[in-house]
């Protein structure tokens, strides 16, 4: 399997979860009159903490991956669980997801530069690209104008993301749920796990 086509699978992959977002109106620089500075801010963050911390870029891209698995690329993932509902962050699958005070300090950031602006699914997807290319993984295009969900459920987390325990017939149903064959889901394994794993 050469590398060519990982990559190629890997940018059909991150096309995908573009277009399955909650809000199909994205864009290259959404931003540019409302926050010009935005993509620029997510880089130099991006390229200053993952000088210090490579080893996050991966955990970074597993989270966006995550959040694109349950309703679309939404944050949903960031949301923090209340007294009445257990969040997509306190389920099984999150037990490896690092980064969440790298988000919330880009975000922090991005309200100082433009208060209620850029939304956090589409800094956590910039944060992914700029972290993977950083450490001299592959570079797409990242277009934004993602709408951040209000619902986060664990259970529907349980139900989408394919936990490492899954047997083959459990991961081809939820891959497929989200549009990705078998053939997908081997390449993404394998690059995953020989890419962003070391
Ligand atoms: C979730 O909780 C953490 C820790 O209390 C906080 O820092 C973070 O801002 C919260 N995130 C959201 C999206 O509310
Ligand atoms: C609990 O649910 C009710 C009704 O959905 C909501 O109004 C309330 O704010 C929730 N409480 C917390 C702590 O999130
Ligand atoms: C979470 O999702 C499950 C499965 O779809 C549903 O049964 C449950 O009512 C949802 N919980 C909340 C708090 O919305
Ligand atoms: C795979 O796992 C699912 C869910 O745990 C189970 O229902 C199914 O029987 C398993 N299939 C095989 C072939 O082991
Ligand atoms: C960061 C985070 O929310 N981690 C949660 C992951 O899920 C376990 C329970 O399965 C929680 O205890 C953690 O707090």
């Amino acid at each position: 399997m050469g590398r060519p086509r990982l990559i190629t699978t890997f940018l059909a992959l991150l096309a995908l979860f573009a277009a399955s977002s909650t809000q199909a109106q994205l864009q290259m620089n959404f931003y540019s009159k409302s926050c010009p500075k935005a993509e620029q801010i997510v880089l130099d963050y991006a390229t200053k903490h993952i000088s210090n911390a490579p080893s996050l870029a991966a955990p970074l891209l597993r989270m966006h991956f995550h959040d694109c698995f349950v309703r679309g690329c939404d944050a949903s993932v960031m949301i923090n669980s209340t007294a009445n509902n257990t969040a997509e962050k306190a389920t099984a699958p999150n037990l490896t997801l690092r980064g969440f005070s790298f988000i919330d300090g880009l975000k922090t950031l991005l309200e100082k530069e433009c208060p209620g602006v850029v939304s956090c699914a589409d800094i956590l997807a910039l944060a992914a690209r700029d972290s993977v290319v950083h450490i001299g993984g592959p570079n797409w295009q990242v277009p934004t104008g993602r709408r951040d969900g209000r619902i986060s459920n664990s259970t529907e987390a349980l139900n989408a993301i394919p936990p490492p325990t899954s047997n083959i017939t459990t991961l081809r149903t939820l891959f497929g749920n989200v549009g990705l064959d078998l053939k997908d889901l081997v390449l993404l394994s394998g690059t995953y796990v020989h890419k962003f794993n070391p």
